[in-house]
């Protein structure tokens, strides 16, 4: 597979029309890992200190700077495919039923992640699972390899982010070069009442993962195609937030969603944009990615 990547090292962010080419399959990468064979893959979040969080969006300040640890996070959301195996082998039970577009509004669609209630592929990210079915699978993979998988913390998804997507590539008109969201394609499709990107990145729903050019760090997908479950308590704002990169743990049943998914324009699908939503909300937009501290 040919790898292409937007983002860069501080200071030279590369611009289309110069993407690096590298005809490096994942698994070769020096930077990538996967610690089982139907494991997912894992890229490398190199650590460092970064801004995260927003001054002028109450619910994002106040701004603050993080200092994270290098650690693992999936190349790619968790697909329909690795989920499979995960409840075949472990005979987790899901429950039915799922939030999204039913053609005419939004509301219940019934399915579930096995009938989401469009096509879906192995290649594609899973939906319709909650944070519980997310947490399961990353405690399922580190009882199967004894290390210890966990979803990322917002900090992290963030701070992956803004290290490495640069804000050229989170335009209104280049965004679907790296993300698959509310674009010409699904407006044409489905007659959301949402306002779509002036942009075109050919999936109305979501895509296989990967479709897209990739974070600096080699992951997929983190803006658009399905929103992502991380390992946080809801809290109205960064007042508590660490700056460390670890979760927060708190009482309120809400977790925090990021990165906005294939019916969300760039209100949503950018790097300080929180949601929070019942552990045990299903969504077609709402699907998880792992995580796992880096210590080889
Ligand atoms: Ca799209
Ligand atoms: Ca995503």
């Amino acid at each position: 597979m040919v790898r292409r990547s937007v983002g860069g090292q501080a200071g030279g962010w590369l611009l289309a029309g110069t993407l690096a080419l590298a005809a490096t399959p994942a698994a070769a990468d020096p930077d990538t890992h996967r610690d089982c064979p139907a494991c997912p893959d894992l890229v490398m979040v190199p650590g460092g200190t970064a801004q995260i969080g927003n001054d002028d969006r109450p619910r994002e300040a106040p701004a603050h700077q993080v200092t994270v640890p290098a650690f693992w996070l999936g190349r790619t959301e968790v697909t329909v495919g690795q989920f499979r195996a995960f409840v075949e082998a472990t005979g987790h039970v899901t429950d039915d039923g799922c939030f999204g577009w039913t053609g005419t509004g939004f509301g219940e669609v019934g399915g579930s992640w096995r009938d989401p209630g469009f096509p879906q592929t192995d290649a594609h990210p899973v939906v319709c699972v909650t944070w519980s079915d997310a947490t399961a699978y990353a405690e399922w993979l580190t009882e199967r390899t004894g290390q210890p998988y966990r979803l990322p913390a917002e900090a992290e998804w963030e701070f992956a982010v803004r290290t490495g997507i640069a804000d050229a590539d989170r335009q209104p008109e280049t965004i679907c070069r790296i993300a698959n969201v509310h674009d010409t394609t699904s407006d044409q499709v489905l007659g959301m009442p949402l306002p779509a990107q002036p942009c075109r990145d050919d999936a109305a729903r979501t895509a296989p993962v990967g479709s897209l050019l990739p974070a600096q760090s080699g992951a997929v997908d983190l803006l658009g195609n399905v929103a992502e479950w991380t390992a946080d308590a809801w809290f109205d704002d960064y007042g508590t937030a660490t700056t460390d990169g670890r979760p927060r743990a708190g009482s309120d049943p809400r977790r925090v969603v990021r990165g906005g998914a294939w019916e969300d324009d760039l209100s949503v699908a950018r790097p300080g944009s929180r949601v929070g939503l019942p552990d045990g909300f299903r969504s077609q937009y709402f699907g998880f990615r792992i995580a796992r501290d880096h210590q080889l």
